[in-house]
């Protein structure tokens, strides 16, 4: 039966540093590869399922870096779901609190190699596991993050002429406001008209300097601004919410479900962005997003510069939920020099595409995985 032939055999976790085509800065760190950590599990029926862990510059946008995922993986996540079915993938989270606290890019990366197989195993694509798509192509948003205001607005119009992006997040906070405002400007002044822009602080400012410095993103026609301040501001973040005309979104604030609930609850934020990093994997992260969909909490699927393979992780995932008002910023496939899969997502009409076929619908490319893999 099912349960039988997709026992859980092996399950294997490598870091890969991918390199990217340029600098991506934030307010915490500044990357110029990005690392992975790639996990293979083999069920007991002979297939095998791939996901991916992605981190930004280590420990830094989040606790969890490549080196304790693997190291978290081999010695307790892995040993906990050896000889357990992939078909319950509910129980098989279960299992994976127990053995490890927190540790969700590590276990959303198993979620996603197993949701993998277990596609692969009845010829479905992962969606249909997950409640099935109700929406195959997503709005897509490119993230300008070199500093650099005439490379930017380049990249910016470069996206425009291929057809990939039109809609862009730009990152502040890594320079002082005045700078970074500049940057934004001369952006603004080259987009056409009407351009949506979104403005990702990642925690760099103050109340105070959001009091002063929010109209003004409003004024330079910011559409969103994501995450100013400190994640767990409540009160202050709160605030700035309801002065601000511009709505504000929640990143770093929101990973698990409690935090989804006191956040919402207090109001840090009238949009919320997903990631699979965040929530542990596609089950939470749908639950996630039903505490926000039940206050009216408006959905923007997030990233953490995947390559195709956790892109399309994060696709399979967001084409379930009943609204997604955002689309989603899952580009990381088009900032690497060499993405991780035979054939990337497909980027057409300024939208990234749902791929086909069973399980996520993309192929590791053993090639550029082991030219990347780092040696231990
Ligand atoms: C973040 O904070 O949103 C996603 C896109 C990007 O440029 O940075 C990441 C993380
Ligand atoms: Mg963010």
């Amino acid at each position: 039966d099912l349960c039988r032939a997709t026992i859980i055999r092996r399950i294997t976790a490598r870091i890969v540093d991918a390199p990217t085509t340029r600098k991506h800065k934030l307010s915490n760190t500044s990357v110029s590869h990005q690392s992975y950590v790639f996990v293979s599990v083999e069920l007991e029926n002979g297939v095998t399922g791939f996901g991916e862990g992605s981190t930004l510059g280590g420990p830094r946008w989040a606790e969890e870096s490549v080196e304790a995922m693997k190291a978290n993986i081999e010695v307790y996540l892995a040993p906990a779901l050896i000889g357990q079915s992939a078909c319950l993938t509910e129980a098989v989270s279960l299992y994976m609190d127990r053995a490890a606290k927190r540790n969700y890019t590590a276990k959303s990366a198993i979620d996603m190699a197993l949701l993998d197989a277990l596609g692969k195993t009845l010829n479905v694509p992962a969606h249909v596991l997950l409640g099935g798509a109700v929406r195959n192509a997503f709005d897509a948003i490119w993230a300008l993050a070199s500093g650099d205001a005439v490379q930017e607005v380049e990249e910016a119009l470069e996206m425009i002429r291929r057809g990939w992006f039109q809609r862009f997040k730009i990152k502040l906070g890594f320079a002082d406001p005045q700078t970074d405002l500049s940057r934004l400007a001369a952006l603004q002044t080259a987009l056409p008209a009407g351009t949506t822009l979104v403005a990702d602080v990642n925690q760099a400012w103050s109340e105070a300097e959001c009091t002063r410095y929010l109209p003004v993103l409003r004024d330079l026609g910011v559409s969103l601004i994501e995450q100013p301040i400190a994640a767990g501001q409540t009160a202050a973040s709160a605030r700035i919410a309801a002065r601000s005309d511009v709505p504000v979104m929640m990143d770093e604030s929101v990973s698990t479900l409690a935090e989804a609930a006191r956040e919402i609850t207090a109001a840090t934020g009238s949009v919320l962005s997903l990631k699979l990093c965040k929530h542990g994997g596609a089950h939470n992260l749908k639950r996630v997003a039903g505490i926000a969909a039940a206050q009216g909490v408006q959905l923007y699927g997030g990233c953490l510069l995947e390559s195709s393979i956790g892109a399309a992780g994060h696709l399979h995932t967001f084409a379930t939920l009943p609204r997604l008002e955002w689309g989603t910023e899952q580009f990381g496939p088009k900032i690497l020099i060499e993405d991780l899969v035979t054939e990337g997502l497909r980027y057409e009409d300024f939208q990234v595409h749902l791929p086909d076929g069973p399980g996520l619908g993309v192929s590791p490319n053993p090639e550029v995985i082991d030219k990347y893999a780092r040696k231990d």
